[in-house]
């Protein structure tokens, strides 16, 4: 077995945001993740095909993991349905709480379930900027540094992300 880093996008605009998103990570311990480190909270306008909904708080975990793609992928989605979050919705509806994979080391993937690395991460910044908080010399599989990806959208006025601090862990 290989012990890999995953990195997890997670996102809430529904209800408690920030107690969601520390709820979530437990709920990520709980079933075996080791998480290794957390960014701070980030409150970001909603990017994607549904735009007057709440802003939503983001954050990033660092966690370690032995679970190929798949696994970790049904890991993820039994969080968010553990949590309550609808489904059938609307792509991009507010949700409770979103967890995306959107790294495992140097895994290249594709599925009709998921892509790795996820194609968010390539151009949003409510996702670029956690990640770098917490993995600034982070590289893509394909050894092209992270934080190029994010001085290309530096300037989109339609993706502010504004520092909200640290999320509440007991
Ligand atoms: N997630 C989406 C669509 N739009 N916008 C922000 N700011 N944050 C999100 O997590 C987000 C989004 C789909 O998962
Ligand atoms: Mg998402
Ligand atoms: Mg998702």
């Amino acid at each position: 077995m290989t012990v890999r880093t995953a990195y997890l996008g997670l996102g809430s605009n529904v209800g408690d945001p920030p107690t969601n998103l520390a709820r979530a990570i437990e709920m990520l311990a709980e079933k075996g993740l080791i998480v290794r480190a957390v960014s701070e909270g980030y409150r970001t306008q909603p990017v994607g095909e549904i735009l007057d909904q709440p802003d939503f708080l983001n954050a990033v975990v660092a966690a370690e993991t032995e679970l190929e793609p798949e696994g970790l992928l049904d890991l993820c989605k039994s969080v968010e349905a553990e949590m309550g979050r609808e489904t059938g919705l609307p792509r991009h509806s507010p949700r409770i709480i979103d967890v995306d994979l959107l790294l495992l080391g140097d895994v290249v993937f594709e599925s009709d379930r998921l892509a790795l690395p996820h194609r968010e991460v390539a151009t949003r910044r409510f996702v670029l900027v956690p990640l770098l908080e917490i993995a600034p010399d982070l590289e893509l599989p394909d050894g092209s540094p992270v934080a190029d990806l994010l001085a290309v959208l530096e300037d989109d006025p339609d993706q502010a992300v504004t520092l909200s601090g640290r999320l509440p862990f007991d």
